[in-house]
């Protein structure tokens, strides 16, 4: 059962130490998300932080706002371990122990795939949201806070991000109205936030993307587009793994793609990111590997295993993914 944006906000205004918690792999909405509710909760007096254990990738790097830590001792007491844009340990993987520091346990989420491993004290999953962007906002809003410009430029690239420029099916009028308040905000530019998220590709990453595109294979009479991000390719290209990320959307833009599948090849691992156009049920195909996300948007890994093994493994599933209809 989900608890209300303002019991939420109630709970959240009482408490003083917050460790929030964005999931591995961050992405726009993980890392916006995050520092928009840290910062909010910052406003109030309250002592926050944003745990991480990677780097924030390059192009979200301005998402930070002076709020990310790798300490897991940066707070005496935390009365609350907040997951955000996720519910699962394995979306938190490396930063367990500081999880584990929490008092209160909580959840805001979009993902319909939901781990159940965790008792939390209050969650609220809403798998109709667009964004784990727009909730944290109502929730900031239920708190009372300001929307800063800082917490302006945080949402507003936790929405654009995860609706691909609201281009995704996902993206509803809420997604929209949420981020016609936040043109209102005083210095608010959306040219800016997009340009600095989606314009900074080094050149490296562009001849990466370029032999990775025309190294693709196509199943099920071109309903199906699979690529290879192996280490060769990032040794070649100079490129490290997240530079990678923008490299599935120019496969969905292939006429007659229905889904897409990119390997990410690391040293122990083989990680699927999988996107779907309209109707190939992503997030289920991933659930077949331990993985899960949404729909049209989803990921697993193959821990242990070669790429030749992963695309055997992974392939036929998405042929039949692909061809469900
Ligand atoms: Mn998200």
């Amino acid at each position: 059962m989900n608890d209300t944006i303002k019991s939420i906000a109630t709970i959240m205004k009482d408490l003083d130490n917050v460790l929030i918690f964005p999931h591995v792999n961050m992405d726009g909405d993980a890392i916006g998300s995050a520092s928009a509710l840290c910062l909010a909760l910052r406003s109030l007096g309250k002592k926050a932080y944003v745990m991480i254990n990677e780097p924030v990738p390059k192009n979200l790097d301005f998402l930070e706002c002076g709020c990310t830590t790798t300490d897991d001792s940066v707070l005496d007491d935390v009365q609350l371990s907040l997951m955000l844009d996720c519910n699962g340990m394995n979306r938190i993987s490396g930063r367990e122990k500081a999880w584990e520091r929490g008092r209160l346990k909580g959840c805001i989420d979009h993902h319909s795939t939901k781990a159940k491993e965790i008792r939390y004290d209050f969650s609220r999953i809403e798998p109709k949201s667009a964004a784990t962007g727009e909730i944290v906002y109502n929730v900031i809003k239920a708190m009372g806070c300001e929307i800063t410009l800082d917490i302006a430029n945080c949402i507003f690239a936790a929405i654009t991000t995860d609706t691909g420029n609201f281009q995704h099916t996902n993206t509803t009028s809420r997604s929209h109205e949420i981020a016609g308040h936040l043109y209102k905000i005083e210095g608010f530019n959306s040219k800016v936030i997009s340009a600095l998220i989606y314009d900074r590709k080094s050149k490296n990453a562009i001849k990466m993307e370029s032999e990775v595109i025309s190294n693709l294979d196509f199943y099920a009479d071109g309903k199906l587009a699979v690529g290879k991000v192996t280490q060769e390719v990032l040794r070649k290209t100079g490129c490290t793994m997240d530079e990678a990320d923008g490299i599935i959307v120019r496969m969905m833009s292939i006429d007659g793609v229905e889904g897409a599948c990119l390997f990410k090849e690391t040293d122990s691992s083989v990680r699927a990111s999988l996107r779907g156009r309209s109707y190939a049920d992503m997030a289920k195909a991933a659930s077949k590997f331990g993985g899960g996300g949404h729909t049209l948007a989803a990921g697993c890994t193959f821990n242990g295993m070669s790429l030749e093994d992963a695309e055997k493994a992974m392939i036929p599933v998405l042929i039949d993914t692909v061809n469900a209809r």
